[in-house]
């Protein structure tokens, strides 16, 4: 049975309640987190607050960047091990958890570098006065991290606020804790002290509600859907508590005639069927260029129906979901899309011998979504890509800006000049040209416009997100 982890402790939940573990890969419960209330996040943020107010926050920024590298070098070590929990809570194949390992391990790294580099500014001013700025610590921060990469999201935002010196108070998702917990216990394991680091599982709408309103929280990092998005927003709004949004999106791969098309395919198809479609960044919509819509689907159909779908240990291109809701979800989509006649191109295979009761669905590809439709405007959160044709620029700017989601968008073409235009068009958080995430750079800031969020997590820029900024204006005559 797993622990929250609360002031360096392996600690129950006080109402000593369990919620069960399912393996995705075969629906049968493995183990036990705790259900958490209120209770234990106060327990944590008064362990986070005595943290910042004591050993934690009396490091230096170069002690601190230490510390983050010594447990980058820890993560590194326990990979495997780390990856292992990972792949069977989440369903992963073992080449996205051991990936993830990895990732996890270079933001600590990246985060590591960067915390003796935060400073303020000296500014002019009136004569007689010196006016400078400092970048401080918000104080303990609250992180609300979902289920498709946990150790990916726990990197990039519980990494870039203990960078600035916060202490976190870290709600994983229901669904996939146990790599994160044993994260925390590494950080003790490397010296960070009693409470810099808390990690206290439950529900949602019980520990994550109780998280939000804390009084004691000082900032809040939300990764998840835009409903719970708008509660978080809510609920932090009534005692004026900053947060961070990421909440998803519907972006779009947008493919101009003169592109690379044998660069373009791998890539195209990567970002839908990666962690089978439970992306924030997932590439969920194709736009192709009219003059090469129908050969390009055929080869994009090609390779889909050479995707296989197996289970975590499987290793295949795909995974199951998460879980019954989400393939539920998915599926619904799916019925919907055929109800209203829209085309499937081809389906990728689910591989014989895969065990039964876990959460499968071969990868989709859909031809000729009207662009208003729930396929083209809503997040599924599965391996179903949409693809609609479009003349020119314009129409292709149209389209791509035509959903209430703003995160992430790919553009191929070889016209240097419409490489450019695009990337000021579009309007998305990340633009990519000619590729798509470009590796996953953890120094690139990374977040969304309209309901896909605000606020950067990665790179130096999530950094400023969990500061405040103090002025301090001093007259000398
Ligand atoms: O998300 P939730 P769900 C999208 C994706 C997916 C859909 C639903 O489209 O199909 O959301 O997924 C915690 N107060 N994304 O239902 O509920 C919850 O415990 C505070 C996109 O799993 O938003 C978990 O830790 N916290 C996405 C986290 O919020 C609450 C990643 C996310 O869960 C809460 C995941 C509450 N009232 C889903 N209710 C992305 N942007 O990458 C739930 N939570």
């Amino acid at each position: 049975m797993q622990m929250n982890f609360i002031d360096n402790q392996s600690t129950p939940a006080l109402s000593r309640q369990t919620i069960d573990v399912i393996d995705p890969s075969d629906g049968q419960v493995f183990d036990q987190i705790q259900r958490s209330q209120a209770a234990d996040i106060d327990q944590a943020v008064n362990a986070a607050r005595a943290a910042f107010h004591g050993p934690w926050g009396h490091l230096s920024a170069v002690e601190r960047g230490r510390l983050l590298m010594a447990l980058s070098r820890k993560v590194t070590e326990h990979a495997t091990e780390l990856a292992a929990l990972e792949q069977r809570d989440c369903g992963k194949p073992t080449k996205q958890a051991a990936a993830d390992a990895v990732a996890l391990a270079r933001y600590f790294e990246f985060y590591a570098g960067a915390c003796d580099k935060l400073h303020g500014e000296t500014l002019p001013y009136q004569n007689g006065y010196s006016v400078l700025t400092w970048r401080e610590p918000h104080g303990v921060t609250g992180h609300v991290i979902p289920w498709n990469y946990p150790m990916q999201i726990f990197g990039r935002s519980v990494g870039g606020a203990l960078a600035a010196g916060n202490a976190c108070v870290v709600k994983p998702a229901e669904d996939a804790c146990l790599s994160l917990i044993r994260v925390a216990q590494l950080a003790a394991d490397v010296g960070f002290p009693p409470g810099a680091i808390n990690i206290v599982t439950g529900y949602g709408h019980e520990v994550g509600d109780a998280l939000a309103r804390h009084p004691g929280i000082d900032h809040i990092s939300f990764t998840g859907s835009p409903r719970v998005g708008t509660l978080i927003q809510q609920v932090a709004a009534e005692r004026h508590c900053p947060v961070t949004l990421e909440l998803g999106g519907k972006s779009p791969q947008i493919i101009f005639e003169d592109a690379d098309l044998d660069a373009a395919i791998p890539v195209v198809v990567n970002a839908i069927v990666q962690n089978s479609g439970q992306t924030c960044s997932a590439g969920s919509r194709v736009l192709i260029q009219q003059g090469i819509y129908e050969p390009l689907l055929k080869r994009l159909g090609e390779a889909f129906s050479r995707l296989q779908v197996g289970s975590a240990a499987m290793n295949l291109d795909l995974g199951p979901l998460i879980r019954a809701s989400q393939l539920e979800r998915v599926t619904g989509f799916l019925d919907q899309a055929r109800a209203d006649g829209i085309a499937t191109v081809a389906q990728g295979q689910i591989a014989p011998g895969v065990p039964a009761g876990g959460f499968y669905q071969a990868p989709t590809l859909l031809r000729d979504v009207p662009v208003m439709h729930r396929l083209a405007q809503e997040e599924v959160f599965g391996p179903v890509l949409s693809a609609m044709s479009f003349t020119d620029e314009d129409h292709a700017v149209e389209l791509a800006n035509a959903t209430e989601f703003g995160l992430v968008a790919g553009v191929w073409t070889r016209d240097g000049a419409r490489q450019f235009r695009m990337a000021r068009r579009v309007r998305s958080g990340q633009v990519f040209i000619n590729n798509y995430g470009a590796g996953g750079g953890v120094e690139l800031p990374f977040g969304g416009v309209k309901s896909s969020g605000y606020g950067r997590e990665k790179g130096f820029e999530a950094l400023l997100g969990f500061t405040t900024l103090k002025t301090v204006a001093i007259a000398h005559g």
